[in-house]
């Protein structure tokens, strides 16, 4: 715990005695005799927001994180006092509220299970330096307990036995547990009993959580400032939890452009102008599907933002326009450091209007960045945002990039002790106005913020594209995310296949990381490894520092571009199931990647698996970790697998061994699966689909599958015009039926489904599609079990 070493040492305080109690709609309020009052206010019947002030007043209720959008009311509330307590009682909780101290306890309304109980509950320390409190919270851990979640820490799933700090941080070659580095997301997960809850702390001040660390069965959070405020989200199901504290804290606000799920390529930097073509036309001339490039900090001039380098770039529209034509869109990086400079327009204008960041006593928050000593834009004043999305006009509207890729927004500042901004700079903060301990942990949330809005104004109609490396929770409803500057080495391909589940699992899905690594080069083996991960990434791009050899699929002799190229292409086949998977994601808050534990939290192995995951619902991948490998063991989840490349079952609920030469990787198919693919395409769009391919994973029993396809960009989408199939599979003995509903008011462009049947234990005699029977002659079948079906059929038996 903090331990205030300032002046006069008062020690930790705690509420007294529960003196009245009162009402209002869906927030009840306890005052105790010291004069500390604590609103429960019932969200849902599963979320229940706790919130404390030892002031006899609340500040003003405002929060970055938690959306307009989130879901609200319940379906039963009651209150009862007891002899010592207050018991409140929703559909799915009974909390109690202890009249001697203000303690809680959440037990399951169904059965009356403990879920999650105070130990000495709310407790705070006056911050003599700055003012206000330390806010603190404490909680026993149940008996066998687990913690996931916290954004982006590279550390192994299972959070149990440590203690980790919440402060957005430049962490240039971080490793195994540094803490903190890039996001501050400050919600985790509990499990025990096969139960599961979540606790979002939305508290923008440096924030602490310890997991039995300290003490071995006590769990902690606590404020340098702030309020004690904090959301008790309940599931049961992991997945529930997740998904309620995503509803929250918001889903993408658009679904992401097809194109955005290809793959990337990106290096700091390629410049000029030729070198750029020469890498797009390599990919080309090789047949490596390709969606974007990317153009680092040189691409600027002086590093000045939103201007070009004439000498690299001489004409950047005509460049942008050719790429565009040979299906690649641009991607920029903008940075918030504005060099300071009287003869630069945006540094004008920003001067002139008052929209830099200022320290405490008046002078501007001057700071070294890349353009050398730069001001910052205060993206916490709603004005500032709005004039900063308009200085996109020219990059998206007339230039016509793609997408900004937003970097150094910590905010990262060059040779001061902390890497960013001090304590006393002042932020607007939508009007509450504070200092920058308040404001650091949001501060990259902004300007991805603004930088969205401005992407979003200038793309239209088509979907914007931003990608940031700092974020606070609620992050995730403007932009996609990398795990920032990792290293080449074996050790990172594991931390960043966690950082990505970790990521999916703190509400924040559209995540990857640097394939092959930031700092360093890898060998072609890491290379290949690390690509065969991160086609299994919502977020799917090379990148790396340049200054330690290229980093291209090509880089590293042709038996390692054979096997890059044999994963791009598999993601591209793969487009609309991982699509899907967005859609489910961006409607329900499901997360892309689910880590063991959230897939089946009722299997205790997978408390502690770190390596596989499930992509999408149906696909389980687990990446090769170790050089020189030709396979690996993993655990698989319970129910039946298929291999993917041999179509072998395998009964999960144990560890197998798995082949996996380099050009392979573990990746099994649910079985009653239905997987739909796309043709290899260059780059999405290169191809008018002609048909949609549905690999049928034969299974006895039920399982059901979705698609979810659309324009692929464009808003139509929102107004219904979208395609979904709903698959419900039935195996039997010696028949396979599949049903399809399908709703939506977009027409696809195929006209036939290609249904590709996988495992099936009997010979094809009949085919009865929505009643009409086929005799195996009639039918276009040939020996591998393919069928084609018009894309409206209702209903199919196949005997
Ligand atoms: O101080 O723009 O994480 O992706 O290539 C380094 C140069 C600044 C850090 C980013 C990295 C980017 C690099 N940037």
């Amino acid at each position: 715990m903090i331990i205030n070493t300032e002046l006069e040492y008062k020690g930790n305080m705690f509420p007294s005695q529960i003196a009245s109690y009162e009402k209002d709609l869906d927030t009840l309020s306890f005052t105790t005799e010291n004069g500390v009052i604590l609103h429960i206010t019932v969200v849902r019947d599963s979320v229940l927001r706790f919130r404390y002030t030892t002031t006899g007043i609340f500040e003003n209720d405002f929060s970055y994180a938690i959306t307009k959008y989130a879901s609200r009311g319940y379906n039963h509330l009651e209150v009862s006092e007891e002899e010592d307590k207050y018991v409140i009682t929703t559909s799915k909780l009974i909390c109690h509220v202890f009249k001697a101290d203000l303690r809680s306890a959440i037990f399951d309304a169904k059965d009356n299970s403990i879920i999650c109980q105070d130990e000495l509950g709310f407790h705070w320390e006056e911050s003599y330096e700055f003012g206000g409190d330390i806010v603190k919270m404490s909680k026993n851990a149940q008996e066998g307990e687990s913690y996931y979640g916290l954004g982006d820490k590279p550390v192994d799933n299972n959070l149990k036995g440590k203690r980790f700090e919440n402060w957005v941080t430049d962490s240039y070659a971080y490793g195994k547990n540094t803490d903190p580095i890039y996001k501050a997301i400050p919600f985790y997960t509990g499990l025990h009993n096969k139960k599961a809850y979540g606790i979002f702390f939305d508290n923008t001040f440096r924030s602490f959580f310890d997991f039995c660390q300290e003490r071995r069965n006590i769990t902690s959070f606590w404020a340098q400032g702030g309020e004690m405020n904090y959301y008790f989200i309940y599931g049961p199901e992991m997945s529930e939890v997740v998904a309620n504290y995503t509803d929250l804290t918001g889903k993408p606000h658009e679904l992401p452009a097809l194109w955005t799920l290809g793959y990337h390529q990106c290096k700091w930097s390629y410049y000029p102008e030729s070198k750029v073509k020469e890498i797009t036309k390599k990919f080309r001339d090789l047949k490596i599907p390709c969606d974007a490039i990317y153009l680092d900090i040189d691409y600027m001039d002086g590093f000045r933002c939103f201007t070009w380098n004439k000498e690299y770039f001489p004409d950047p529209k005509r460049m942008v326009q050719e790429l565009k034509e040979d299906g690649f869109k641009t991607i920029v990086i903008i940075d918030p450091g504005i060099k300071i400079d009287h003869d630069y327009s945006v540094f004008k204008e920003g001067l002139e209007n008052d929209y830099f960041c200022k320290r405490a006593d008046g002078p501007y928050m001057k700071g070294k960045v890349w353009p050398g000593e730069c001001y910052f834009p205060d993206f916490t004043n709603p004005e500032v945002r709005d004039w900063w999305s308009n200085l996109f006009r020219e990059l998206v509207e007339e230039i016509g990039v793609k997408g900004v890729w937003n970097d150094m927004n910590e905010p990262a500042v060059m040779e001061v002790p902390g890497k960013t901004f001090p304590y006393d700079v002042r932020h607007d903060y939508e009007g509450h106005h504070c200092s920058h301990r308040k404001a650091h942990n949001i501060y990259g949330m902004q300007m991805a913020r603004a930088t969205y809005q401005g992407l979003k104004k200038f793309s239209y109609p088509k979907r914007p594209f931003v990608i940031t490396r700092a974020a606070y929770s609620g992050t995730q409803r403007y932009t996609s995310s990398w795990t920032g500057d990792n290293v080449a080495t074996w050790e990172h391909l594991s931390i960043a296949n966690l950082q990505a589940q970790r990521m999916c699992m703190s509400g924040f899905s559209f995540i990857g990381s640097d394939i092959g690594g930031f700092a360093e080069q890898p060998n072609g083996e890491l290379y290949a490894r690390w690509i065969q991960l991160g086609v299994f990434h919502p977020f799917c791009r090379t990148h790396s520092s340049g200054d330690h050899g290229d980093q291209e699929p090509w880089a590293f002799g042709d038996n390692i571009t054979d096997v890059v190229r044999k994963f791009i292409e598999l993601r591209y086949q793969l487009l609309p199931y991982l699509y899907t998977a967005f859609w489910r994601y961006a409607e329900e808050g499901i997360p892309i990647l689910k880590s063991l534990v959230l897939y089946d939290q009722h299997d205790t192995h997978t408390h502690y698996r770190n390596d596989e995951f499930i992509f999408g619902e149906k696909i389980l991948a687990c990446p090769i970790n170790e050089p020189n490998a030709k396979g690996r063991r993993m655990y698989f989840p319970k129910g039946e697998w298929y291999n993917f490349w041999t179509d072998e079952l395998v009964n999960g609920g144990q560890e197998l061994w798995v082949d996996a030469d380099l050009d392979s990787m573990p990746v099994f198919i649910k079985a009653g699966a239905m997987i739909p693919k796309y043709p290899i395409q260059q780059y999405v769009g290169e191809k008018e689909i002609e048909e949609l391919i549905l690999d049928v994973y034969y299974k006895e029993g039920k399982e059901t599958s979705q698609v979810y396809e659309d324009a692929n960009d464009g808003y139509d989408y929102i107004k219904g015009r979208y395609s979904l199939r709903n698959f419900t599979l039935t195996g039997r003995e010696n028949e396979l039926i599949i049903q399809q509903h399908k709703s939506g008011k977009y027409t696809t462009p195929y006209e036939t489904l290609k249904l590709r049947i996988h495992g099936l234990p009997f010979k094809i005699k009949t085919v009865k599609i929505d009643k009409v029977e086929y005799s195996f002659k009639d039918l276009k079948l040939n020996g591998d079990n393919t069928l084609e079906v018009h894309k409206d059929f209702n209903d199919l038996h196949i005997m």
